[in-house]
């Protein structure tokens, strides 16, 4: 028995918010996880200090599984983004442990390596089609395979995916949310034109993906897969918001362009019916939003047996411990499909030394023993908890529509 002495909950903004679950054993082992809910970081703080740090202190460290279900089955209030969250850091956080206690990085205990690195996608975007493809050539530049292409659209001020700082994208930008403004008859318009400068630029090597932000309907999402269908996208992201699962019948109906959803799901159940019926291609759950490793390699196993691969979703909001993590979960699953990855800033990355590193498009989980990835406390504790919002999406008339 391994058991739990304590556990605390670091909060720091070292440029964005981060929640981070600090587990320590009584032989002085430790683990931690990732529990960053964007815009809802202190709901999750909440969780864990009020309701989930009580039951771990005398828990078996080693029990993995069973602390999973007893925090699933346990709450009896299941799933939701605040309880998966808080789970997954638990989850990750006793990952850490045993893969420092069996004195092996994460991958190993996860099967080995089933690969020789992991491919991932980086993100270029600008105000116009031209300075995209700025961004696209700059990315190739820096040995990336697969890049994620995003445009500003004309006539609108401001649309999702199309950043200030081109290296280090950031949405949560304000105290309060700001306001997009959002017109899904410029944009059908627009982006067929983006790809097609793209492809007679880069030509096809290169993998192009795009994320649509869940704003379209599944006869317009059909249309725009149709569309784009002759430049070959390696994906095409969260066409529909998935509420109805059932959506993703219709848009299939109609297009070969690949498709992928799943960054706000948090259980299996979400995507149990698109995987089953193989209405997509790739699925996106992530690390620290679906449960942790525990669930993540669940959800993985059943959409390999419909040959879905994953992409976990990896923006700035997952800390260097989730990245850490999914690197080696990538590295050890056989229905990897690929792994985005934005970047952190160096004042991040100093706060979260860690292993992993990126090196001609992709990213290796490095051989320390655990997930490898640490909490720098003291200089955590110089960077206090700042409130920031996600925008919000508005029409162009006014109404409320999806960010
Ligand atoms: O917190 C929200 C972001 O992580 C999300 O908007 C980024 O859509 C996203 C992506 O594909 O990374
Ligand atoms: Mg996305």
């Amino acid at each position: 028995m391994l058991k739990i002495k304590e556990a605390k909950v670091i909060v720091t903004c070292p440029g964005r918010n981060f929640v981070t679950l600090k587990i320590l054993t009584e032989d002085g082992v430790y683990g931690i996880g990732d529990a960053t809910l964007n815009g809802r970081e202190l709901a999750v703080v909440s969780y864990l200090s009020e309701h989930v740090i009580p039951c771990l202190i005398g828990r078996d460290a080693h029990q993995i599984e069973d602390t999973w279900q007893y925090f699933y089955r346990g709450a009896y209030w299941r799933k939701g983004p605040v309880t998966m969250s808080a789970i997954a850091a638990v989850d990750m956080a006793l990952w850490d442990i045993k893969a420092k206690v069996a004195n092996l990085p994460l991958y190993q205990l996860l099967g080995g390596k089933s690969r020789n690195g992991v491919m991932v996608y980086g993100h270029a975007n600008g105000r116009d089609i031209s300075e995209t493809q700025e961004q696209v050539a700059k990315y190739i530049d820096m040995g990336y395979l697969a890049i994620r292409a995003q445009t500003g659209i004309p006539g609108l001020d401001s649309t999702y995916g199309v950043s200030n700082d081109k290296m280090f994208y950031e949405p949560a930008d304000a105290d309060l949310p700001s306001e997009n403004t959002w017109s899904t008859e410029k944009y059908l318009d627009h982006i067929p034109q983006l790809f097609e400068r793209l492809r007679i630029s880069f030509g096809f090597d290169v993998h192009l993906l795009h994320d649509v932000h869940h704003r379209l309907t599944p006869i317009e999402a059909a249309r725009l897969g149709k569309a784009l269908e002759e430049f070959r996208l390696f994906w095409l992201e969260d066409t529909v918001p998935a509420e109805n699962q059932e959506s993703f019948r219709l848009i299939r109906q109609h297009t070969v362009t690949p498709l992928a959803v799943g960054e706000i799901f948090n259980t299996i159940w979400d995507a149990k019916d698109l995987i089953q019926e193989q209405l997509i291609d790739y699925i996106r759950t992530t690390v620290m939003h679906a449960g942790g490793l525990t669930h993540l390699r669940r959800i993985a196993d059943f959409a390999a047996l419909y040959n879905v691969r994953t992409g976990c979703h990896g923006p700035t909001d997952a800390s260097p411990v989730s990245f850490g993590t999914l690197v080696h979960f990538d590295t050890a699953i056989p229905n990897f499909g690929i792994q985005e990855y934005m970047r952190h800033t160096p004042e991040i990355d100093e706060v979260f030394p860690h292993n992993y590193t990126f090196s001609e498009g992709y990213l290796q989980p490095g051989e320390t023993p655990g997930h490898g990835v640490d909490i720098n406390e003291t200089l955590a504790e110089k960077f206090p908890y700042q409130r920031s919002y996600l925008p919000i999406n508005r029409l162009q008339d006014g109404t409320m529509f999806n960010w």
